[in-house]
């Protein structure tokens, strides 16, 4: 059997992955929403669930909250009780793309008062992440156009550049602004941040404190996600990671279901880059969870980025480094492969025991009976914030 060498065992027992609270909400297409018996009704039900996925694995010590989906009275209360809980709240996610102010952009929109309500509303988020000690606000802009001709690009650029400005200004000194790209969808001719390269020149022009959000499902089919990793951890521009799995579009499926390898090819760069444990790179899920229980859901996603990590940590990187300067082709790519292949689950779960967890989570989990209490004491589920 594998074992793990203690440097390898320091970083497995360091990761931290953020869960999206959005996750355990109930979520579906356009076509159906199926609900799931014991659904959380608010806020402070969603961060007792994610805390299940932390207490289960010890891989998820914080919850991302969405605004307005998470809004609530007292960020405060809503910040002892993640504590009560044993997690604590993360990033903040701006959400300017329910509103009709925002039919034809928020930051980029034609119409000063409209940015100024969407500037408003980031104001809002940082005035909450003061409450709940959060140190990213996270910006994903929904604004785009679906016709040629419809809308000036260059001038939606130069406006988005303002309102992310005045929004950055107002930011903490240890307070960072995140912002996340996506080719298209909702807008399906042209988007405003639609890769990483319009995301690093919006965020260069910022500041240090202005880094890029990778979410996996947010690319073409066919990009090679790993380089865009490797060149922003180059630039140090990699603020975060949206982890998710998609076989079409923006899927949002568990992290590591549809292409384990390039989970793996993802996570040797971030290693390769410096990136894994750093504070400076956040591990973020984005899913959700539409036909699954959520709670095992994002169990078993934690557990595939722990999984894909300790393979990636068991790539031989100095006989990778040999083989590829003397341009041995095969054995470089032996190397990298025989790493990837490598079934390290045995290994990780004697090495869980080992640390006082269970062995199989999603086994002690299902055991719980948490699923059922649930069902039986909470009726009338929130739909994951997708409206709620
Ligand atoms: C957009 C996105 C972004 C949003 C989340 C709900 O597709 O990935 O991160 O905040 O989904
Ligand atoms: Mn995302
Ligand atoms: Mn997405």
């Amino acid at each position: 059997m594998t074992t793990f060498s203690p440097e390898i065992q320091a970083a497995l027992a360091q990761q931290a992955i953020e869960l999206p609270s959005w996750a355990f909400g109930n979520s579906g297409t356009r076509f159906k929403v199926f609900a799931t018996p014991g659904t959380p009704r608010d806020p402070y039900e969603k961060i007792a669930d994610a805390a299940q996925v932390h207490r289960y694995t010890a891989l998820a010590p914080t919850v991302a909250l969405h605004i307005p989906w998470d809004r609530v009275d007292d960020y405060d209360d809503l910040r002892r009780h993640a504590d009560d809980h044993g997690v604590a709240l993360g990033t903040i996610n701006s959400n300017t793309f329910q509103d009709d102010d925002y039919k034809f952009g928020a930051l980029t929109h034609e119409d000063a008062a409209v940015r100024r309500k969407a500037i408003d509303h980031h104001f809002e988020c940082i005035d909450i992440m003061d409450a709940t000690g959060s140190r990213d606000l996270k910006i994903w802009l929904a604004e785009g156009s679906n016709y040629p001709g419809q809308a000036d690009l260059r001038g939606r650029q130069d406006r988005l550049h303002d309102s992310l400005a005045t929004i950055y200004e107002r930011l903490g000194d240890d307070q960072r602004l995140v912002l996340e790209y996506k080719f298209f969808e909702p807008a399906f001719y042209h988007t405003d941040v639609p890769d990483w390269g319009t995301s690093y020149a919006q965020v260069a022009a910022l500041g240090d404190r202005a880094v890029v959000c990778l979410d996996t499902g947010h690319h073409a089919p066919g990009t090679n996600i790993e380089f865009i990793v490797m060149q922003l951890l180059r630039l140090g521009k990699l603020g975060s990671f949206d982890f998710n799995s998609r076989f079409y579009a923006d899927d949002d499926l568990i992290v590591g279901a549809a292409d384990p390898f390039q989970l793996f090819r993802i996570i040797f760069e971030v290693i390769r880059g410096g990136g894994l444990n750093s504070p400076d790179v956040a591990f973020m899920l984005d899913q959700c969870h539409n036909i699954e229980d959520k709670i095992p859901g994002q169990i078993r996603s934690v557990l595939n980025v722990q999984e894909m990590t300790a393979r990636a940590l068991l790539v031989d990187r100095s006989a990778l480094e040999a083989a590829q300067k003397a341009g041995d082709v095969l054995e470089a790519n032996r190397i990298f492969m025989d790493a990837f292949y490598t079934d390290v689950r045995p290994a990780l779960a004697e090495w869980r025991v080992s640390r006082g967890l269970p062995a199989d989570p999603m086994r002690a989990f299902a055991e719980s009976g948490y699923l059922a209490q649930i069902a039986a004491d909470r009726v009338g589920g929130v739909q994951a914030g997708w409206g709620a």
